[in-house]
């Protein structure tokens, strides 16, 4: 049977082999919940980049471009991480650069998976639907928080897994964590979450409303794949 593990932190990632599997690069807090948001709401593509200065390089050549450092919006950049903010109508059909503290960078320290995908429970379902079918096994990538687990990420890991129970085999603690973290949280996650560290920080930053959207299951049924550099819906 084919297999899913949890990474809880991209500082964990030497751990795991990627060659040969699916990576689910998940931040739900908010990077990967915008990038699914972006392209649902017509977005072409979204370029991730580690670095606010290679986001500024492209801003310089006229794309648009996000950053987002400590949760705030960095200065000088076209838009911050809410979520909200990607459903600009004018931003129908154009590519966007984003930089994040840390979801990019996850995604970009996952270059040698054999594909990478986008997680957010926006389209959790869309996920479990796709990865049922594939022949691989599956990583999920927590991005966390400069190195350290997040509930959230981890929450969503374990949402994975129990859809994809008796399909996908799990045998690590952190797979068993995240999955007995989900069946305990699933009836009211926003409750669960609410004396985390980043829920408390981002409702510091009168980001509330982007953390009820982002724990909004299945508002979406689009994926996002890396494609040449560049995410774009999944076809
Ligand atoms: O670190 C990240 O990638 C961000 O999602 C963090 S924040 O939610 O924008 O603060």
């Amino acid at each position: 049977m084919k297999t899913i593990d949890v990474c809880i932190s991209p500082d964990l990632l030497h751990l795991y082999k990627l060659e040969g599997k699916i990576v689910v690069v998940v931040d739900i807090l908010r990077a990967t919940s915008c990038m699914t948001t972006a392209l649902a709401n017509g977005v072409k593509s979204i370029i991730p980049v580690a670095t606010l200065e290679e986001c500024f390089e492209y801003k310089q050549k006229g794309y648009l471009a996000a950053a987002e450092r400590d949760g705030r919006t960095a200065e000088g950049f076209d838009l911050g991480n809410s979520p909200f903010s990607y459903m600009d109508p004018s931003f129908k059909g154009k590519t966007i650069v984003v930089t994040t503290t840390n979801g990019t960078q996850a995604i970009t320290l996952s270059r040698n998976a054999s594909q990478i995908l986008i997680g957010s429970f926006l389209s959790k379902s869309a996920m479990i639907q796709y990865l049922a079918n594939q022949e691989l096994d599956v990583l999920v990538l927590c991005s966390g928080w400069r190195g350290s687990f997040n509930m959230e990420d981890t929450l969503y890991g374990g949402a994975l897994i129990s859809g994809l129970e008796g399909v996908f085999h799990h045998e690590s603690d952190s797979a068993l964590m995240a999955k007995r973290l989900y069946e305990s949280a699933r009836y009211d996650m926003m409750k669960y979450l609410e004396d985390s560290t980043h829920f408390k920080r981002l409702s510091r930053l009168n980001s509330y409303n982007d953390i009820q959207f982002c724990m909004t299951e299945d508002l979406y049924s689009i994926l996002a794949v890396m494609q040449g550099g560049e995410l774009v819906p999944l076809s």
